[in-house]
């Protein structure tokens, strides 16, 4: 009997405790990034998950599963379309096959600087690029600072455009960057960003690229040490929700939830410019040799057999060039 009173006190009371859980998050939002915890982006959402839990009183809750726990970057951002996930942080990049636009952002050298992208992004064209996930299922909430992509490898410095020739890349996965590739007189091999160490370990690639903060989380510089500051790409890194979760907010709910997400932005980008310098410094400390002394001239040269093949309609060449004119 008095075992039976113990086990009924003790249901009740885990009754009691899951609708106190209930009733404090009536949705939890489940976002994936491939970054690890503290990375500023995985930072950014986060600060988004506070303000909207503090906002929707605990009605709203977002979870952030870092380090890829929910699947490679591309496979992600499929399963946000489907409502698989709800929400994903990715770069641009990713998502070049699945919003075209996208792939115009992914230019080498289109933006002039971090500020120059700022400009563009959150200003009128920023609004219409936000615009067209929707048609692809996404909503996107806010853009997150990537800062420049430079190429490393395992192999030597390279100091010049020609010192590229014929070696091995990995690139994110999509033509875009094949075909800079190809320009640039080296190979491109398109795999998921989780593969790259082993990659560059087993010498199936000879390098990759990327900017200072994932080149050091990644472990890619234990194994690439040669990395030249060239800054041949700078994509936007975006913060989107599924259009089926989405639609299941009230405006209300989904004001408070762009909202947070804008301040997010605010806070991220404070966060990447302190990450950028540190990892910059570990990664010195550690041993790898950065070499800023490059002529990027040849570099931006290069590029233009991809905008060719890249701006081709009209509608494509006014948006570039309203990018090119914003200060
Ligand atoms: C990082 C970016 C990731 C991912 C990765 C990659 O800079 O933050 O979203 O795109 O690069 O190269 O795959």
């Amino acid at each position: 009997m008095k075992f039976l009173t113990t086990t009924l006190a003790g249901l009740l009371a885990s009754a009691a405790l899951a609708t106190a859980a209930a009733a404090e998050c009536e949705m939890t939002l489940r976002s994936s990034d491939t970054h690890p915890d503290g990375y500023p982006t995985v930072e950014g959402v986060k600060a988004m998950a506070e303000e909207v839990k503090e906002k929707t009183e605990g009605r709203i809750c977002i979870e952030v599963f870092p380090s890829a726990q929910l699947g490679e970057e591309k496979d992600t951002i499929e399963q946000t379309q489907f409502g698989v996930i709800d929400m994903v942080r990715a770069s641009f990049g990713t998502f070049n096959d699945i919003v075209p636009v996208t792939q115009l952002f992914s230019l080498p050298y289109l933006f002039r600087s971090e500020e120059h992208m700022h400009n563009v992004l959150d200003g009128p064209i920023g609004e219409e690029v936000g615009a067209k996930f929707e048609e692809h299922d996404l909503v996107a909430l806010a853009y997150y600072d990537g800062g420049a992509r430079s190429f490393y490898n395992s192999q030597k410095p390279i100091e010049s455009i020609e010192d590229l020739a014929g070696m091995k890349f990995r690139v994110m996965q999509n033509d875009v960057f094949v075909d800079m590739m190809d320009a640039l007189g080296a190979n491109a091999t398109p795999m998921p960003y989780g593969e790259v160490y082993s990659a560059i370990q087993t010498g199936v690639i000879d390098g990759a690229e990327n900017n200072y903060p994932s080149y050091d989380s990644s472990g890619h510089a234990e194994v690439a040490k040669y990395f030249t500051l060239d800054q041949h790409l700078m994509v936007p890194e975006l913060v989107a929700v599924s259009k089926m979760t989405w639609d299941k907010l009230s405006p209300e709910d989904q004001e408070i939830m762009r909202e947070a997400a804008r301040n997010s932005a605010d806070l991220q980008r404070q966060l990447w410019a302190d990450q950028e310098a540190a990892s910059e410094e570990k990664v010195v400390e550690a041993g790898s040799e950065v070499i800023k002394e490059i002529d990027k001239t040849p570099f931006i040269e290069a590029m233009v057999p991809v905008y060719e093949k890249y701006v081709t309609t009209p509608e494509d060449q006014d948006l570039v060039k309203r990018i090119q004119e914003t200060e």
